[in-house]
């Protein structure tokens, strides 16, 4: 498309949609991801927003991430989804009555749930500041840095559960790519009954084909894990022995590691020692290679504590490690690799976007979420991991793919990977958010 070719009409059309799509979708102290599917506060979509804002309304990109960080829990934790009190019961499933936060130790005042998502909060804190630095930026920065370090506490003492050095997820829904068959696997394996479900009305459903979203029966597992965590206090001790889901992702920990590099540059600013980020860092990369890259394939890929073993399917999970400056050149090599395969199609000039499944997969589905369709969010990290390592030419071609994406569909939430056509929702807030970071 010819927003791809650089400054002109098409350009500052795209600059104008997705400044109007962010500031749309901005609510009092934060930016809902879509008005009618999430119109609550999300975790990592309020770090990814956090970056778009920083180049139109960098005072808003501090709100953003502050009113995230003020719902985080005594323990570190910084919840999934903060409750928008003022909306009406029913405007999103599960609500906070079904969270019931407010029962939980170290919960906050707000209403929230108790899962987290992948840590990509240090990093696009640090991009923000970089973008527009200022006193007030500093100072939000400074306010954030201690709240930052016990989000990254929180995932490397409460959630090392395979004692490996890597954090766990225990819900599909905290890696982020909630139906994503990488989760298969275990998700088998948590019983779930899928009448129960029906007792519930999905909300999804109601603004997106069910096609196009995770099944009922994945649905009824997504809340028979709430339940058990719920009921247990949101505790973390013993999960080793009680809860059904217990995944290390690549995704999830390589912003770990991101997060811990981030915080090693923040550091500095705030007055604070850079040394121990450094040093966990360091950890985080030597414990993903170790525990989740395979030599024999030559990928990264989620190990799933219940059985011990690394899964088989190859999602765009496993090129994720690519942002960390520090991965080892061998790893690096195979991950672009994998990415320049026929599996995932990145390339100079690719004729396809990046999907977030193996497109040579029996089973990819290129309506279904995360089984098949393509994200801005991972296209924006795999991008800037492609950077990281040298290969601006690999990430020029995935920068103009994903421009050519919003171009010709709008801020889609995804995309079909072949044709490009717009799904999910049509006014997305880290769509908007990241084009803006593309064109800037
Ligand atoms: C459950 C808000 C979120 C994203 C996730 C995406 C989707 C929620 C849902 O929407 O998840 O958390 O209801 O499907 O999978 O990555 O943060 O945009």
């Amino acid at each position: 498309a010819g927003a791809a070719e650089g400054p002109g009409a098409d350009t500052e059309r795209l600059w104008r949609l997705a400044v109007a799509t962010l500031d749309g979708n901005w609510e009092h102290d934060h930016t809902v991801p879509s008005r009618t599917l999430y119109p609550h506060q999300w975790s990592w979509d309020s770090a990814f927003i956090a970056v778009g804002l920083a180049h139109v309304r960098p005072d808003r990109a501090w709100r953003e991430l502050e009113s995230l960080f003020r719902a985080q829990w005594a323990d570190g934790r910084v919840p999934h989804i903060v409750f928008n009190p003022r909306l009406p019961v029913g405007a999103y499933f599960p609500g906070p009555e079904f969270w019931a936060s407010d029962r939980a130790d170290g919960a906050p005042a707000a209403a929230t749930s108790g899962l987290v998502q992948p840590p990509v909060h240090a990093l696009t804190a640090w991009l923000a500041y970089r973008r527009a630095p200022s006193d007030a930026a500093r100072a939000a920065l400074a306010r954030l840095y201690p709240r930052l370090v016990a989000q990254q506490r929180y995932l490397a003492t409460r959630r090392d559960v395979g004692g490996g050095g890597l954090a766990c997820v225990v819900h599909p829904w905290e890696s982020g790519l909630d139906n994503s068959p990488a989760w298969d696997g275990p998700m088998a394996a948590v019983p779930a009954d899928v009448a129960v479900m029906r007792a519930y009305r999905r909300h999804d459903t109601r603004h997106a084909p069910a096609a196009h979203r995770p099944t009922d029966l994945d649905y009824a597992r997504y809340v028979a894990i709430v339940a058990g965590y719920r009921d247990g206090g949101y505790r973390d001790d013993d999960l080793g022995r009680r809860h059904p889901f217990l995944v290390e992702c690549p995704l999830f920990n390589a912003a770990a590691g991101a997060a811990e590099h981030a915080l090693a540059r923040i550091a500095p600013l705030v007055g604070a020692d850079p040394g121990p980020h450094r040093e966990r860092a360091a950890g985080i990369t030597e414990a993903l290679v170790r525990r989740l890259y395979d030599p024999r394939t030559g990928t990264f890929r989620p190990r799933d504590l219940r059985t011990g073993r690394l899964v088989p399917a190859r999602t765009v999970l496993g090129l994720a490690p690519l942002i960390l400056p520090d991965l080892p050149a061998p790893q690096v090599a195979a991950v672009v690799t994998e990415a320049c395969s026929a599996r995932f199609g990145v390339a100079r000039q690719m004729d396809r976007p990046l999907p977030s499944y193996d497109r040579t997969a029996p089973d990819f589905e290129p309506l279904r979420y995360w089984r098949g369709p393509s994200w801005m969010n991972i296209n924006w990290l795999v991008r800037r991991g492609l950077l990281a390592h040298g290969r601006a030419d690999l990430a020029d071609g995935l920068r103009r793919s994903m421009l050519g994406l919003v171009a010709g569909a709008g801020c889609h939430e995804y995309f079909h990977p072949d044709t490009g056509a717009g799904l999910g929702s049509p006014a997305f807030g880290w769509t908007a958010a990241l084009v803006l970071d593309l064109l800037a």
